[in-house]
C-alpha cells in the first residue's frame, strides 16, 4: 500500500505534537490489520423499541434499588446472545489455516468503552447464561473498570462478537469495524422517536438504529439479513427474549 506522504503541518499554522498512548498504538495497528483484511459489509437496520423503554423506565427504579442502572445496554447484550445462538455462522472465527471454520459453543461478548486513555473492549463471558441485571452489573463494572485501567488480560480475551453502542453520544448510524477474529459486530446508534405507519395512520415509536458490520468471506448477505431481522424482533417484542 502506498505510504501517505510526511507534511509539515507547522508550514501551514501552530501545531502540537502529542506521543500516542500504549492503547492508542494498539487501536491503530488493529484496525488498519482489520480494515485490510477483512471485506467489510454493513447491514441497517432500526428496531421499535417503545416497548422496551417503557419497561426499562417501569422497572428502572426497582432496579437502581438492586444497585443496577437499567440502560437499554444490557437488553442488546441479551437479545444478542439469543441470536449468536441462533445464527452459528456469526458466533464463528475463520481459522488461520485457511481451511475451517471454528463453530463456538460459548457465547461471549465483546463492549468496546470509550475511555480517555483510549478504545477498550472488555468480555463478558457466557452472556446467553446471565439475566438482564446481571449483564447490566457485568457492563458497567468492566466498563469502569476500562476507564480506571484496571482491566485483566483475560478480561479482554475471548469475545465472539463485539457491541459498540455509541447510543449514550449520539449520530444515526456508522460502519463498525469487525474485530477479528470475530465475524461480525453490532453498532448501535441513538434511539429516536420517528413517525411509523400502523395501517391508518402514522405513530410516534422509539426506534432504534442498529449497524450490523460483518465479514463477507464469512457471512452471506442473507444470513445477515436473517440475523438483523431476528435481533430486531427480539429487539422490538421483548417477551420474545424469554422464549
Ligand atoms: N439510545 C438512546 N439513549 C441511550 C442509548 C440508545 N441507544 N443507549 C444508552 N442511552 C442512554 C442511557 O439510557 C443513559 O440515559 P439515562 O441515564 O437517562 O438512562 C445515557 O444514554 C448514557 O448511557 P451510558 O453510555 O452511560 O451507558 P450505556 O450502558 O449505554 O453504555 C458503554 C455503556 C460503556 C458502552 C458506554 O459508556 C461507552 O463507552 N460507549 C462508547 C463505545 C464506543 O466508543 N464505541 C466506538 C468504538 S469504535 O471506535
Amino acid at each position: 500500500i502506498p505510504a501517505i506522504p510526511a507534511v509539515d503541518f507547522s508550514k501551514f499554522g501552530e501545531v502540537e505534537m502529542v506521543k500516542l498512548s500504549k492503547i492508542d498504538k494498539l487501536t491503530r495497528d488493529n484496525m488498519s490489520r482489520c480494515w485490510l483484511n477483512i471485506p467489510h459489509v454493513t447491514q441497517f437496520d432500526d428496531a421499535d423499541i417503545t416497548a422496551l423503554e417503557a419497561f426499562r423506565k417501569e422497572v428502572k427504579d426497582e432496579a437502581l434499588k438492586s444497585g443496577v442502572k437499567l440502560t437499554p445496554l444490557p437488553f442488546l447484550i441479551k437479545a444478542c446472545a439469543i441470536a449468536l445462538k441462533r445464527h452459528q455462522k456469526f458466533n464463528a472465527s475463520l481459522h488461520a489455516d485457511g481451511e475451517h471454520i471454528v463453530y463456538k459453543k460459548y457465547v461471549n461478548i465483546g463492549l468496546a468503552v470509550d475511555t480517555p486513555n483510549g478504545l477498550m473492549v472488555p468480555v463478558i463471558k457466557d452472556a446467553d447464561q446471565k439475566s438482564v441485571y446481571e449483564l447490566s452489573q457485568e457492563s458497567a463494572e468492566l466498563a469502569g473498570k476500562a476507564k480506571d485501567r484496571k482491566l485483566k488480560p483475560n478480561e479482554m480475551q475471548g469475545a465472539c462478537f463485539t457491541i459498540s453502542s455509541l447510543g449514550g453520544i449520539g449520530g444515526k448510524g456508522f460502519t463498525p469495524i469487525v474485530n477479528a477474529p470475530e465475524v461480525a459486530i453490532l453498532g448501535v446508534s441513538k434511539a429516536d422517536i420517528q413517525p411509523r405507519w400502523n395501517g391508518k395512520e402514522f405513530e410516534p415509536r422509539l426506534m432504534l438504529p442498529l449497524c450490523l458490520s460483518y465479514d463477507h468471506r464469512a457471512i452471506n448477505g442473507g444470513d445477515a439479513g436473517r440475523f438483523l431481522t431476528d435481533l430486531n424482533a427480539l429487539l422490538s417484542d421483548i417477551r420474545r427474549l424469554l422464549l
